[in-house]
C-alpha cells in the first residue's frame, strides 16, 4: 500500500459560524479560525478542513453558494483567508477547503440568468423541465422536505433542487459547467490550498430519465435514483486528469448512496477519481422508516460490523475515512456514547475507537472536549433548515408535537452548530455578544480552557491519542480484525503489521465487563487512563473504558 500525507493526517474540521468570533456580530469568522490555531496545533493535528466560508445567503449556512471564488465578508472577505492560509502553512498545517458543486445558490449569477429566459446563455447551467399533468416533473422529494422541483413562472418550468428551492442542482451534463468547476478548484488550489471535501458528490450525475419514484422511504428514493448516476464516474476521472492530479492535495467526497459496493468506486487509486469518501453507513444507524426524524435505537452490532466491512472494502487499493461526526449529525458522545454520567469516560472510549481505526481520522470541532447534544426550549430557537423543515411537516402531518421536540433534541444538526465552548466566560468565549445560535447551558464545566490544564481531560486524552498513532504507524496502515464480533458489549480488534500487533478493547457499556483473549505474546496496557499489567489474558473494564495493548 503506497504511504501518502494524507493517509496518516488527522484532519480538524471547522464549522466556522460556530467556531469563534472576533468582529463582534455574533458570528464567527476567520480571524476567529486565525486566532485559535494554536488550540489546533496543539491537538497534534496536520490538516483542517474548513466548511464553505464563500459568499452565500446563508439559506443552508454557506451551502448554497452565490460566487464560488468570493470569501464571505461575514467571515473577514479575501484578506482574512489569505492570512489564514498562509498562517496555517507556517505552522505545518494543511488547509483543505468544502466544494459544493452539485447545486449553487439561487442568487448565484448563473441561476439569476438561467431563470431569465429558455435561450439564456446560462439556461443550461441548470435542469429545468416541464410540468407534467399540472404539476411538477415528477412525484421526487427534496432533503429537506416538499418537491425537489421549483415552478418558475417567468419561463413557465420548473427546475431540480434536491436540497431547498435556493439550492438548484447544476447540469453536469452541460461540458461549460464541468469546466467552470473544474476552473475553480484550479483558483483555489493556485493559492495554495490543500485539498477539497466534496460535497453531496455521489449526486452529480443525474438520472435523465427522471422516473416517479414508488419507494416510500425517502432514503430508498436517495440511493436508487439520486445517488451515483449513469456518469459519476466520468465526471470524477474527468475532474482528476483536468484538475486534481497536477497538484500534491487531498479529496475527500461527501455522499448520500455510497455504499460498500460502489465506494471502492470512487476511491481506488488506479482509477484515478477521489482519494477517500465519506460514506454514512454508520450515521444513518438510527434512522427508522421515516428517516433521521424517526430514530430507532443504534444497534452495536450493526455499528461494530461496519468498520470492519468498509476496512475490507477498501483495503485492495482505496482508503477510508474515520469519522464519527460532523455538522449535520448530532454529538458522537450523544449518539454512540453515554453524555450523562459517562460523558467523560465514553468520549476518549470514542476518541481512542477513532484514533485505533485504519484510515484517515477526521476530529469534528468540539467532539476532543465531549461536547454534547443541546435541547432548546422551543423550535425558535432552532436555526437549521432541516430541522426547521421536518417539524413543520411533522406538524402538517398532525404529530404529537411535544413528542417531535424530543426528537428534534436528539436529531437535529443543530447539535452540533452550538457555538465552540472555550471557556467559563460569557458565551462561552465564543462572541462577546448573543451568538447566533444559543451556547449549550454546560459551557461553565466543559470547555477548552478547564480541560487544557486538566491532565485527564478529554482534551488531554486527544492529544495524548494522536501523539500515540503518530508514534505508532501501524495503527495509520496495519491490517484489522475484529474479535468477538458477537459480544453485546465490547468491541475488540486487532491491529498488526510486520512490526507490531495491538489488541484494542472498548467497553461500550454501563457495565464493568470482563473479556478474555488467547492472544500470544506478552501484553502491556498503554496510556494513562488504563489500569494496571494483564494477566493471563484475561481483561476486566471498567465501564467505557479501552485498553489499547501492544503484543508485538
Ligand atoms: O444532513 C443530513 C442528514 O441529516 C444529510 O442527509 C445531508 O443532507 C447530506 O449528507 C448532504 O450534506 C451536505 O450537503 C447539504 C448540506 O446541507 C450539508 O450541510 C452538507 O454536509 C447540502 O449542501
Amino acid at each position: 500500500m503506497k504511504k501518502t500525507w494524507w493517509k496518516e493526517s488527522v484532519v480538524y474540521q471547522i464549522y466556522p459560524r460556530s467556531f469563534k468570533d472576533t468582529t463582534g456580530n455574533g458570528i464567527g469568522d476567520i480571524y476567529g479560525i486565525i486566532e485559535k490555531l494554536d488550540h489546533i496545533k496543539s491537538l497534534g493535528v496536520d490538516v483542517i478542513w474548513l466548511c464553505p466560508v464563500y459568499e452565500s445567503p446563508n439559506d443552508d449556512n454557506g451551502y448554497d453558494i452565490s460566487d464560488y471564488r468570493k470569501i464571505s465578508e461575514d467571515f473577514g472577505g479575501q484578506p482574512a483567508f489569505d492570512q489564514l492560509l498562509k498562517k496555517v502553512h507556517e505552522k505545518g498545517l494543511k488547509l483543505v477547503m468544502d466544494l459544493v458543486a452539485n447545486h449553487t445558490s439561487d442568487e448565484h449569477y448563473w441561476f439569476t440568468e438561467s431563470k431569465k429566459s429558455k435561450d439564456n446563455p446560462y439556461r443550461d447551467y441548470y435542469i429545468w423541465k416541464d410540468g407534467k399533468n399540472g404539476g411538477p416533473p415528477n412525484n421526487w422529494e427534496s432533503f429537506f422536505n416538499g418537491s425537489t422541483w421549483e415552478y418558475e413562472p417567468n419561463t413557465q418550468q420548473y427546475y431540480l433542487h434536491y436540497f431547498t428551492k435556493k439550492q438548484p442542482d447544476l447540469n453536469w451534463e452541460n461540458p461549460k459547467v464541468r469546466k467552470e468547476i473544474f476552473d475553480v478548484l484550479e483558483y483555489w488550489f493556485q493559492q495554495g490550498v490543500d485539498g477539497f471535501r466534496m460535497d453531496v458528490i455521489s449526486l452529480i450525475s443525474k438520472n435523465l430519465d427522471y422516473p416517479y419514484t414508488g419507494f416510500e422511504k425517502l432514503q430508498d428514493t436517495i440511493v436508487n435514483y439520486y445517488a451515483n448516476g449513469p456518469k459519476i464516474h466520468d465526471y470524477l476521472h474527468e475532474m482528476n486528469q483536468e484538475v486534481l492530479r497536477k497538484y500534491d492535495i487531498m479529496t475527500v467526497g461527501e455522499g448520500p448512496g455510497i455504499d460498500l459496493k460502489n465506494g471502492p468506486l470512487y476511491v481506488d487509486a488506479a482509477r484515478q477519481e477521489l482519494d477517500m469518501v465519506f460514506h454514512f453507513d454508520h450515521m444513518f444507524i438510527d434512522c427508522g422508516l421515516g428517516g433521521k426524524y424517526d430514530p430507532v435505537p443504534v444497534d452495536f452490532q450493526t455499528f461494530k460490523n461496519v468498520f470492519g466491512q468498509w476496512d475490507a472494502a477498501l483495503k485492495n487499493g482505496g482508503w477510508g475515512s474515520i469519522f464519527l461526526g460532523n455538522h449535520d449529525f448530532s454529538r458522537m458522545v450523544s449518539r454512540f456514547g453515554n453524555d450523562k454520567e459517562y460523558r467523560e469516560a465514553s468520549a476518549k472510549l470514542l476518541a481512542a475507537l477513532l484514533f485505533t481505526l485504519r484510515g484517515t481520522v477526521y476530529v469534528y470541532q468540539g467532539d476532543e472536549i465531549g461536547m454534547t447534544n443541546v435541547a432548546y426550549d422551543s423550535i425558535d430557537d432552532y436555526n437549521d433548515v432541516e430541522t426547521c423543515n421536518a417539524w413543520k411537516a411533522a406538524k402538517a402531518a398532525g404529530q404529537d408535537m411535544d413528542k417531535f421536540l424530543d426528537i428534534v433534541h436528539s436529531q437535529s444538526r443543530d447539535n452540533a452548530r452550538t457555538p465552540m465552548q472555550w471557556d467559563s466566560g460569557l458565551y462561552s468565549g465564543f462572541s462577546a455578544v448573543k451568538p447566533w445560535l444559543g451556547v449549550h447551558p454546560n459551557y461553565k464545566t466543559v470547555n477548552v480552557a478547564a480541560q487544557d490544564k486538566d491532565a485527564d481531560s478529554i482534551l488531554n486524552f486527544y492529544r495524548d491519542m494522536i501523539a500515540f498513532r503518530k508514534e505508532h504507524r501501524t495503527l495509520v496502515y496495519g491490517d484489522y480484525e475484529c474479535l468477538d464480533e458477537g459480544h453485546a458489549s465490547i468491541f475488540a480488534y486487532r491491529r498488526w503489521d510486520t512490526d507490531h500487533e495491538f489488541l484494542v478493547l472498548h467497553n461500550f457499556s454501563d457495565a464493568t465487563v470482563s473479556f478474555s483473549s488467547d492472544l500470544d505474546g506478552e501484553a502491556y496496557v498503554l496510556l494513562k487512563s488504563n489500569l494496571a499489567l494483564q494477566q493471563q489474558h484475561q481483561f476486566e473494564l471498567a465501564p467505557w473504558q479501552t485498553k489499547i495493548l501492544k503484543l508485538t
